[in-house]
């Protein structure tokens, strides 16, 4: 297989890309392993070696950044920024969540605009990739200063966005609480019913079923998916799982109801490791209803689960370890603490929550390794099957919603499975998500022109 950055086309662009957008480190990560993966495909077709279209892929169709000015609890005037990257509408409308955490920044926003562009040609269902969010922290917020920041930040965003143009939804700190004060405030201000503005809405109010659920049962599908590849199931497996938000929880929760044993959760404290498995109706009760952390879990849990302050959950020995908390959380030391203890599939819930020193390791050790932009591409999915359901003025079963992801889940893995075996690389879920998103990108690009 052709060295990455031994093709002169991919290591010139890459340098460009860091002379280009410096101080953005997050979103050079996300380009080197796409553009690392690329290079046997440059070289079997070469029309898409052809000046400017990785160029054009490269850089946003467009990037909007806005004050968002509001007034706590106190009066005080509050001001964040925010953030919407139109990345990539080849394929369809810009489709992509909202973040809101203090470390957004215009890097971090352009990764996970980037990732998504692939991710979202992988579910084939017709979504081009963006990403937007803002500076501010929801944690220790009243409900009405959440609300005053939303409506703020809708005001400005409702000028950007629509259902045939760009259809953000959530991400870290954007639930359903947010989405329903976003969606009032666009319906305010437009006076239209445009369900298909935003995803994860409300059920009785244009929501899909199972869409709360889709990210975490997907990437668990995705993970199951993989084991059958190596004549495993997930049935009486071990897992470590990161994060206590909406990807973790649902993560956790599929996992029980196909038999395996999920020991850990955490958060930006700590985690909780339960010897007898984490008790998910426990959990979903302290998170989502009283908004609390995973130390409260362990203190309400008895005596099989211990809280760990500041201490990483894959140092718990587990047969399968489902990152599903943020970025760069899963480092070399920490790949080679899982790799030691046995660790059969890492499979990323987050948006690139692996290392690349962390990703080579595993990789090396025969570990089978879901990316992100395969494994947890099941919420985006399921948001394309929302958007399908409000243009149709229509709602579907739980029961629906779950075969469609189960179908498209395994269809991502196979595609994946299936292109790294076209390009030499059998197993490299990595070099195969990459490449398989590409293409369909590029023939899209290529095909409507130089824009
Ligand atoms: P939530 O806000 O619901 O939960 C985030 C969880 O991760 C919390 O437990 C949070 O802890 C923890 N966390 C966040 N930032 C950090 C940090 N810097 N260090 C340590 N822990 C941290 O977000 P989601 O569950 O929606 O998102 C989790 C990941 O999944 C993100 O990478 C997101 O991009 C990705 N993702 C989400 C999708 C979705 O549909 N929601 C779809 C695909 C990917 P604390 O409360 O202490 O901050
Ligand atoms: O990273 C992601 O794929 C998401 N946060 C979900 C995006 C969406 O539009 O549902």
């Amino acid at each position: 297989m052709t060295r990455p950055d031994t093709h002169p086309l991919l290591s010139a662009l890459l340098t460009e890309v860091e002379q280009r957008n410096p101080a953005q480190p997050e979103f050079h990560q996300a380009v080197h392993e796409v553009l690392e993966s690329l290079a046997p495909v440059l070289v079997e077709r070469p029309h898409y070696a052809e000046p400017g279209l990785v160029e054009r892929l490269l850089e946003p169709e467009r990037q909007i950044i806005f004050r968002v000015p509001w007034q706590d609890d106190q009066g005080r005037v509050q001001v964040n920024r925010g953030f919407r990257i139109e990345f990539n509408s080849a394929l369809g409308p810009y489709k992509g969540g909202l973040r809101f955490h203090p470390s957004v920044n215009l890097g971090i926003v352009k990764f996970l605009g980037f990732e998504q562009i692939f991710k979202n040609a992988l579910t084939g269902l017709g979504i081009g990739g963006g990403k937007g969010g803002s500076d501010f922290d929801p944690h220790g917020r009243s409900d009405a200063e959440v609300m005053r920041f939303c409506q703020s930040f809708m005001t400005e965003l409702q000028r950007h966005i629509g259902e045939h143009t760009d259809v953000p939804a959530g991400d870290i700190g954007v639930g359903g609480r947010e989405i329903g004060y976003l969606f009032g405030q666009y319906r305010r201000i437009t006076n239209r019913w445009e369900a298909g503005v935003l995803t994860g809405k409300g059920t009785t109010w244009g929501g899909s079923a199972i869409r709360p659920e889709a990210t975490g049962y997907g990437n668990v599908l995705f993970a199951a998916a993989m084991l059958r590849e190596r004549g495993e199931d997930l049935e009486g497996q071990t897992a470590v799982v990161s994060g206590s938000g909406n990807v973790a929880l649902y993560t956790i929760e599929k996992l029980i109801a196909l038999g395996a044993n999920p020991l850990t959760c955490s958060d930006s404290g700590g985690y909780v490791i339960d010897e007898k498995g984490i008790d998910v109706a426990l959990l979903q009760q302290i998170k989502e209803v009283e908004r609390g952390r995973v130390s409260d879990y362990a203190e309400r849990r008895g005596s099989s689960a211990r809280y760990v302050p500041g201490g990483r959950v894959w140092d718990v020995p587990a047969d399968v370890a489902l990152p599903s908390a943020t970025q760069n959380e899963l480092d070399a030391d920490a790949a080679a603490t899982l790799i030691q203890n046995g660790v059969k599939v890492v499979s990323e819930g987050a948006n690139m929550p692996t290392t690349p020193d962390a990703l080579h390791l595993i990789q090396q050790a025969g570990v089978a390794f879901g990316p992100g932009k395969a494994a947890n591409a099941g919420g985006v999915a399921v948001s394309a099957l929302e958007m399908s359901q409000n243009h149709a003025r229509t709602a579907w079963t739980r029961e629906r919603v779950e075969d469609e992801l189960t179908q498209i889940m395994n269809d991502i893995h196979r595609t994946c499975h299936d292109t790294a075996d076209r390009y030499g690389a059998p197993g490299d879920y990595v070099t195969g998500a990459n490449i398989a998103g590409f293409e369909r990108v590029a023939d899209a690009m290529l095909e409507q022109g130089v824009i």
